[in-house]
């Protein structure tokens, strides 16, 4: 038997307790205890039933992910939970924590189940771009009938143990687990085991309504496969037998498991764990933060103090005037009151967080803070001399910390003593809501201080990321090259709604233009206007985003930009006003138009942001490219099946990147040029996966 599974016996039922930290996942080791332990109970005449229990802080939370890519070892879950069902004596399932895929099938297999009332379970396995492959999809559709089973396995959604037991997935509740589950094992003991039937489960939904059902699980999953194949397993479940049901199950299994989408979405499972530990932070040791400050209550400001009061902190906004302040006050109420809108927080919770929050346009009020956020308007100097006052102000201990999303923090912070206090918190809008914060190190931030930013980011429940100082940090900078591409490939010929849709079928949320008329087209238009003088006269500039607004467009909140908008619509229309504007800039220019395939926009867009990326790691900015990965996954709505531009790069081949960079760089060198890093991987058809440890 092994260490990681023990069985321990009292007055006739035995107790099987798993210990595998840190979330007890069924991996070798625990399949081939529970493996074991299965016939020594059955012969062991003294044990009348089981509880199968864990140890820690979680029931099992699923098959353990690591060995995925290395290939099957058995005993197989399928193959274990199917010998726990066919046990003569009852196995009682003791759940609590977060019962996930391989662990919610293994309870599955069990022949009765008691939750502790705040355990969450759930089948999330197509997140992960597989579907569950150990019974998951047969036996939970015969226990709630075809509706909860489709939303489990589709959506990946954990549910509550009351909705749990409401779906017929859990059999009793209880406040006191361990004497509960012995309860639960003495009244069954004795008596006829329980068993799934194994006959094709009853539904009332015809064939019309499953295909109509299909469809609109593909239109959600927007270009990932796993939802829409987990789907086809749990209708198999209403036309074949449990055993012809597993066996297709496991089909769809493998091959999923083996696709691009499953890869990409387990490296994002990971990256998204690693982020969070950067070598530059190994020497670090977070500081207490009981007290935080946020500079400017304007849209970024209130969203970062929504999220700091959401996750405990005290905050206090400092504004210019008491209308401002009263201005920030009411912004983040109205966040909160979306929340409870939306049914994420409850009226008591709001009322609670709102408590924490103070506004003021006091700066003296500073003066307590632990850490101190700068999210005032994008300007070097505004910045500067927020910067000058808190230097005069703040404690000189006190974390300093900016949300500028462009510009070197050290060009308006350099009068501020001690500078190894500073960092950048770069949150994305709206704060409350975007989960991606880039943690910007300057060549003086102290450990201590980028620790402090990852401990606050994880309390807000958001995901921390490691940038070095340059122009936009990591996201925009790559944004940045990805736009410039759709510009010139809009001015050569492709219309917008192309590009757009290229990118959409590809699996962004949406387009470039879509995106720039979102954002608003005056913002990068002052932008270019400002860094004009400064600009590579040899690098080509299309000047159509410029003529837009120069027309009067800019943007959805216009009517007009990229596209044409009606009021209270989102929907981007033709725009033939602007389309003629481009006609006639092309005209200008002497280009004449050329035909684009959506396979060739992709490819183009995709290679410029690795060649950035490239750039990024070579210069140290990023330290690994999973952090680029989560970057634009998190922050740019990257589709998590493509695991972000590097892993795409993985599965597409460097060699084919690089090839696409190489004929953009040759046919307008003065505009490209590409990156040393993509030549050397893309020369060997290396993966950029190989540089993430
Ligand atoms: C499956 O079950 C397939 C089946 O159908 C069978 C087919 C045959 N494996 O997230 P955390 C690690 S697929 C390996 O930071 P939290 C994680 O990497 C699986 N490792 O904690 C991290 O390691 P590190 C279906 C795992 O409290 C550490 O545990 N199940 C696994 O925020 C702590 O994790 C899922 O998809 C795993 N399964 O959240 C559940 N899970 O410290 C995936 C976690 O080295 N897991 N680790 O960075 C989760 O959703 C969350 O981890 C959980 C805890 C909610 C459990």
């Amino acid at each position: 038997m092994s260490s990681t599974v023990t069985i321990t016996r009292q007055d006739g039922i035995a107790v099987v307790t798993i210990d595998n930290p840190p979330v007890n996942a069924v991996g070798q080791a625990v399949r081939q205890g529970l493996w074991d332990a299965v016939p020594v109970l059955e012969e062991d005449a003294s044990v009348q039933a089981v509880v199968l229990a864990c140890a820690g802080r979680t029931f099992i939370a699923g098959a353990d992910i690591r060995e995925f890519d290395g290939g099957s070892m058995q005993p197989w879950l399928p193959d274990l939970v199917e010998r726990i069902h066919a046990s003569s004596k009852p196995w009682i399932a003791a759940l609590h924590g977060t019962v996930l895929g391989g662990g919610l099938e293994t309870a599955l297999g069990c022949h009765c189940r008691i939750a502790d009332s705040r355990t969450k379970v759930g089948l999330p396995e197509v997140a992960l771009g597989i579907l569950p492959g150990a019974g998951g999809t047969q036996r939970a559709p015969r226990l709630t009938g075809a509706a909860a089973a489709v939303q489990l396995v589709t959506t990946g959604a954990p549910i509550s143990a009351a909705q749990a037991m409401e779906v017929g997935l859990v059999d009793r509740l209880s406040d006191d687990l361990t004497a509960d589950a012995m309860t639960f094992a003495r009244d069954v003991a004795g008596k006829p085991v329980p068993r799934l039937d194994p006959a094709p489960a009853q539904t009332d939904l015809t064939a019309d309504d499953w295909d109509k059902l299909r469809a609109e699980v593909a239109k959600k999953a927007r270009g990932q496969i796993s939802p829409v194949r987990a789907f086809d397993s749990v209708r198999n479940a209403f036309t074949m037998d449990l055993a012809d049901g597993m066996k297709a199950e496991r089909e769809i299994f493998l091959e999923l498991k083996e696709t691009d989408q499953s890869k990409a979405l387990r490296h994002a499972f990971f990256a998204e764990r690693a982020v969070g530990k950067p070598a530059a932070l190994k020497s670090g040791t977070p500081r207490d933060i009981a007290q935080l400050a946020v500079i400017g209550g304007g849209l970024m400001g209130s969203g970062i103090a929504t999220a700091a009061i959401s996750a405990g902190y005290p905050t206090t906004i400092v504004e210019q005037s008491a209308e401002a302040a009263q201005a920030a006050q009411d912004r983040v109420a109205g966040n909160l009151a979306s929340a409870v809108k939306r049914g994420k927080i409850t009226e008591a919770t709001r009322d609670a967080t709102l408590a924490l929050l103070t506004t003021t346009d006091d700066f003296n009020a500073v003066a307590t803070a632990d850490l101190i956020i700068e999210a005032v308007f994008e300007e070097t100097d505004v910045k500067r001399a927020v910067f000058d006052k808190l230097a005069a102000t703040a404690r000189p201990d006190a974390i300093l910390a900016t949300n500028t999303s462009y510009i070197d923090p050290t060009s308006f912070t350099a009068q501020v003593p001690n500078p190894e206090r500073i960092m950048g918190l770069h949150f994305f809008s709206p704060a409350h809501i975007m989960r991606l914060v880039e943690v910007v190190k300057t060549p003086d931030t102290h450990p201590d201080v980028l620790a402090t930013g990852f401990v606050m980011a994880k309390k807000m429940r958001k995901v921390a990321v490691l940038s070095g100082i340059c122009d936009g940090f990591i996201g925009n900078r790559i944004l940045g090259a990805y736009g410039r591409m759709a510009g010139y490939l809009l001015e050569d010929g492709a219309s917008a709604a192309q590009i757009d849709g290229a990118m959409k079928a590809f699996g962004m949320p949406m387009g470039p233009f879509e995106m720039f008329d979102m954002a608003g087209l005056q913002i990068g238009y002052a932008n270019r206007k400002r860094e004009a003088a400064t600009r590579d006269p040899n690098r080509r500039y299309s000047r159509i985003p410029d003529l837009i607004v120069e027309d009067g467009a800019t943007g959805q909140k216009t009517g007009r930009g990229f596209y044409r908008y009606e009021a209270g619509n989102r929907a981007a229309l033709p725009s033939p006003e602007t389309d003629a504007l481009i006609a006639a800039e092309r005209a200008a220019q002497g280009i004449t138009p050329r035909d684009f395939t959506d396979a060739q926009i992709v490819a183009m867009l995709h290679a410029v942001q690795v060649n950035e990326a490239a750039m990024i790691l070579a210069e140290g900015v990023a330290e690994r490219p999973l952090d680029i990965d989560v970057v634009k996954m998190m922050g740019y709505g990257y589709p998590r099946w493509r695991g972000g531009p590097m892993q795409q790069a993985d599965a597409y081949g460097t060699a084919q990147v690089l090839a696409t960079m190489q004929a953009i760089a040759d046919a307008d060198p003065a505009s490209w040029q590409v990156a040393p890093l993509l030549r050397e991987v893309g020369v060997q058809n290396s993966p950029f996966a190989a540089r993430n440890k």
